[in-house]
């Protein structure tokens, strides 16, 4: 969904310009955790409205359980580098929520007519809405915010996990789960139900269903949702010729999670001509997946419209400018033996991870480094070995040309490391960093001048 362009986008340059920025691949917001990623490109950026996992103290909702306060929206123009606008959204701002649930789960937005629309659930203070989850709406002029919460949720919705999908005829629908998936149309206010709600029907009724998303391409309507098949959440999809059904389940997006984080969660944007899937798992906190983090990885359809099924990578999407710090443990491909990626400090995840080689000739690749057409001369590694050791730097694979050997001395701290590059083309290359001698050493980054 698109939307005309207005003061509104210098406004928003303005505002970009003492937001926070984040650099990274996946997982793609490394400064909190992050879940149930919403996408929209509206005008000439995306923009991000995940949920905001954090963890829970005694008394802030279900112990060992989603604990979430708030939203944060994020942008960005180009996929890899993401502004953190702020909360644009708080229980304790709401006036209809409960300000002790910890419970604001997946949201979504829309634009339609000049103003923007942030749907999300929440379990109200009174019974007057019903019992479990509402569903409320917060407007605004602008796809960063204000935001202002409407009095009251949604009459007739009760649920959580909604999505809007606004179709070209102008007419937006809400979708939202409890148990089923549900679709009613909306007015053209955005913030009242213009239709009964009714159960999509022909979904899978074995194992849990949630997180509705909706996209169109090419006159098809896919509805898309995580679903338990087996012990953790896939995204599959269903495709229709409406908006409203009826529709025929299709296949599998995304298999269950290789780490099990029991959630998934998806939204599908077209930006620049490339189709991407946003997704989360629990990069950030192996040990407990209630606190998620966003990913996002490209997506190609078969000739018929069928979704190719997305195989979670780290390296995500998008290229690295060679400047700047070049996470190399959000690698493409790594040798079978003698490297493997841990946490820098595994008690503050937050703090990223390192790649850490072990043997002779153990190598990883990180495609996609964007050279321009500076000449840099320098490479710089941040680096840590007890005993010293000897690195190499390649160019397109792992039998590609020598471009730096890099001597990381031996030291009880980190260091940078600055050597000399030769040969090195401009453009967009594919790097490999290599063990020449075994010795262990941890590489943080690396990066070009
Ligand atoms: O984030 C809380 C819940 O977990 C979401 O609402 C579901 O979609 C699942 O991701």
């Amino acid at each position: 969904m698109s939307c005309p362009k207005s003061g509104v986008f210098l406004l928003s340059f303005l505002l970009l310009v003492i937001a926070d920025s984040i650099f990274a691949q996946n997982p793609i917001i490394t400064n909190q955790f992050s879940a149930d990623p919403s996408a929209h490109v509206f005008g000439d950026r995306v923009y991000l409205y995940p949920s905001h996992d954090i963890l829970g103290k005694l008394g802030q909702g279900r112990p060992n359980w989603f604990c979430m306060e708030d939203y944060h929206v994020f942008s960005s123009d180009n996929l890899t580098e993401w502004t953190d606008h702020g909360v644009i959204v708080s229980q304790g701002k709401v006036n209809w929520v409960n300000p002790t649930g910890f419970s604001m789960w997946a949201p979504d937005c829309a634009y339609k007519n000049g103003k923007y629309y942030f749907y999300f659930p929440a379990p109200a203070k009174d019974t007057t809405y019903g019992k479990g989850f509402s569903i409320g709406v917060a407007v605004s002029d602008s796809p960063y915010g204000p935001f202002t919460p409407e009095s009251k949720p949604i009459q007739n919705v009760h649920g959580i996990d909604p999505c809007t999908f606004v179709d070209k005829d102008g007419q937006a629908y809400l979708y939202w789960a409890q148990g089923n998936i549900y679709v009613a149309k909306l007015k053209d206010n955005m913030t009242e139900l213009a239709s009964e709600p009714q159960v999509i029907a022909n979904l899978p009724e074995k194992g849990l269903k949630e997180g509705p998303f909706l996209f169109e391409r090419n006159g098809v309507y896919y509805l898309t949702y995580p679903h338990v098949q087996n012990k953790t959440e896939c995204l599959e999809y269903s495709m229709s010729n409406s908006p409203m059904g009826p529709f025929k389940v299709s296949g599998v997006v995304m298999d269950e999670s290789p780490t099990g984080c029991w959630t998934n969660h998806q939204s599908f944007i077209n930006f620049k001509g490339q189709w991407y899937l946003f997704y989360h798992s629990n990069d950030l906190s192996p040990k407990f997946d209630k606190n998620r983090s966003v990913r996002i990885d490209s997506l190609f359809f078969n000739a018929d419209g069928t979704i190719r099924k997305v195989i979670p990578t780290l390296r995500g999407v998008g290229l690295t400018n060679a400047s700047k710090k070049i996470q190399i443990d959000r690698y493409s491909r790594i040798s079978e033996k003698g490297i493997s990626i841990a946490f820098i400090d595994s008690l503050h995840t937050f703090d990223g991870w390192k790649t850490v080689f072990e043997a002779k000739g153990a190598w990883i690749q990180y495609n996609g480094v964007d050279f321009g057409n500076k000449r840099y001369k320098l490479m710089n590694v941040r680096a840590f070995s007890k005993t010293g050791g000897v690195l190499q730097l390649r160019l397109n694979n792992a039998n590609g040309p020598v471009v730096a050997k890099i001597n990381i001395p031996h030291s009880k701290v980190w260091t940078n490391v600055k050597v000399p590059i030769s040969g090195l083309k401009s453009g967009v290359q594919d790097l490999v960093l290599m063990s020449l001698d075994g010795r262990p050493v941890d590489v943080d980054w690396i990066s070009f001048e």
